[in-house]
């Protein structure tokens, strides 16, 4: 997997794994700060210190364990009409999650001339004309002949929502 991929699917969960475990360090501190009289301060910043690394352990453990799915949004937090990633690399059987984010409705269609010979477009790609209108609706797909595969968003693909994945 490219370590771009798995950049942008662990930002989330990252964000929200530390605004969790910043929360927990201050619940620590002040139980920590009534039942000693070492100086508050001193506590306060060496817990946080834990508390990022904790974050930071549980982050890499929860990519450990998505391995084998890759989550692509539709649509860029700012609505920008894109596939967020719009390239990157998985594993032959790793599962690929388009989500809808932002400016849907969108839909994902392979393209049967950049493919790899022998794939079917149409067991891979969702119909033209089918498309996720609601927030957070998905359309997965698990590709296992390696090579390059192209698609794009056919409600968007002029405004340039095109992609591409390599599987290998
Ligand atoms: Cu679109």
């Amino acid at each position: 997997m490219a370590t771009v991929t798995s950049a942008a699917v662990a930002i989330p969960s990252f964000t929200g794994l530390k605004a969790a475990g910043a929360a927990k360090v201050n619940a620590t501190a002040k139980v920590s700060a009534s039942a000693s009289a070492v100086p508050r301060l001193s506590i306060k910043a060496s817990l946080k210190d834990v508390g990022v690394a904790v974050a930071a352990t549980a982050a890499s453990a929860l990519l450990a364990s998505n391995a084998m799915a890759i989550e692509v949004l539709l649509g860029s937090d700012d609505g920008g009409l894109a596939f967020v990633p719009n390239s990157f690399s998985i594993s032959p059987g790793e599962k690929i999650v388009f989500k809808n984010n932002a400016g849907f409705p969108h839909n994902v269609v392979f393209d049967e001339d950049e493919i790899p010979s022998g794939v079917d477009a149409g067991k891979i790609s969702m119909s033209e004309e089918d498309l996720l209108n609601g927030p957070g609706e998905t359309y997965a797909v698990t590709l296992t002949e390696k090579g390059s595969y192209s698609f794009y968003c056919s409600p968007h693909q002029g405004a340039g929502m095109v992609g591409k994945v390599t599987v290998n």
